[in-house]
């Protein structure tokens, strides 16, 4: 089992995220970028037919294809529907919400009772970004009051090595002991931010992370990510785990139980059950 040591836990507790290394096997992000590229695959499709021709862009890579296609077909073709944010309900990203080495590390947070918690996300990043689109914030703020005591853990998952350059992931240190800060709405994206004036005044951390690496972080840590200078797509999916008899904060959206010892049997064994979930709810 991959639990936190005891240096990991007080830095955990003090800083509120933790940076960790070599955590994810490749053989867990192929089927995630196979899903990814497969729904790219069909939105390329439907796109490419409206405009008369059947390129979709297939043999480019990973990082600069859904760019390529958004560019040929224009934003609006929305090419990216079927796997972007909460579309990405598939078997590989399955197998990366429920692989051992994270559930092991949750465990040792928030206890062997651990649901997949509803609120999830895959985002492309795209290149030549000047303004970053996702400014300061707490994720709890996304969530019912009834969710603030909710033992959790959220993990940032980059798919691509994430750099300064393109835009990675930063945070204030220890900010997650200032208490739940005033949100505002930005314009119609339905994003939240923090105004300047309420932000603790602490260092800021960048946090360059490779590809199998992720950061673990407490839902109250204030943080944002940077533009995307560069010319690929920084690809990441954001993951969330609660203390399974606890409030979610999103009681109208279903999670699945990925562990638990009191209820074994109603472990979500493959991606169908947690569909089947997410239709009851
Ligand atoms: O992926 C990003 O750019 C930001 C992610 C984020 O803010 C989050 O995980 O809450």
């Amino acid at each position: 089992m991959m639990l936190l040591n005891a240096t990991q836990h007080a830095e955990f507790s003090e800083q509120g995220y933790l940076l960790l290394e070599d955590l994810i096997p490749d053989e867990i992000f192929e089927p995630v970028i196979a899903d990814i590229e497969q729904g790219i695959e069909r939105g390329a499709l439907e796109a490419s037919e409206e405009h008369g021709t059947r390129n979709t862009f297939a043999a480019e890579p990973f990082d600069r294809r859904l760019a390529l296609v958004e560019e040929a077909f224009g934003e609006a073709a929305n090419v990216g529907r079927h796997v972007l944010y909460k579309s990405l309900k598939t078997a590989g990203m399955f197998g990366l919400m429920t692989h051992p080495g994270l559930l092991d590390l949750v465990e040792s947070i928030i206890g062997p009772e651990i649901l997949s918690h509803p609120q999830f996300n895959c985002q492309a990043k795209m290149p030549g970004e000047e303004i970053s689109k996702v400014r300061w914030h707490q994720d709890l703020v996304y969530l019912d009051a009834d969710a603030e005591e909710t033992p959790m853990v959220n993990l940032w998952i980059p798919l691509v090595d994430a750099t300064e350059a393109n835009g990675c992931l930063e945070v204030i240190s220890g900010s997650h002991r200032t208490g739940l800060k005033p949100h505002g709405r930005l314009g119609a994206t339905g994003k939240r931010d923090i105004s300047d004036e309420d932000l603790p005044s602490v260092s800021v951390a960048v946090c360059p992370v490779r590809r199998g690496g992720a950061i673990l972080f407490h839902p109250r840590l204030i943080h944002r990510s940077g533009p995307n200078r560069s010319e690929k797509i920084r690809w990441s999916i954001d993951i969330r785990y609660s203390d399974a008899d606890q409030p979610t904060g999103r009681e109208s959206v279903s999670g699945f139980l990925a562990r638990s010892r009191r209820r074994a049997t109603e472990v979500a064994a493959t991606h169908l059950d947690w569909l089947r979930l997410m239709e009851q709810a």
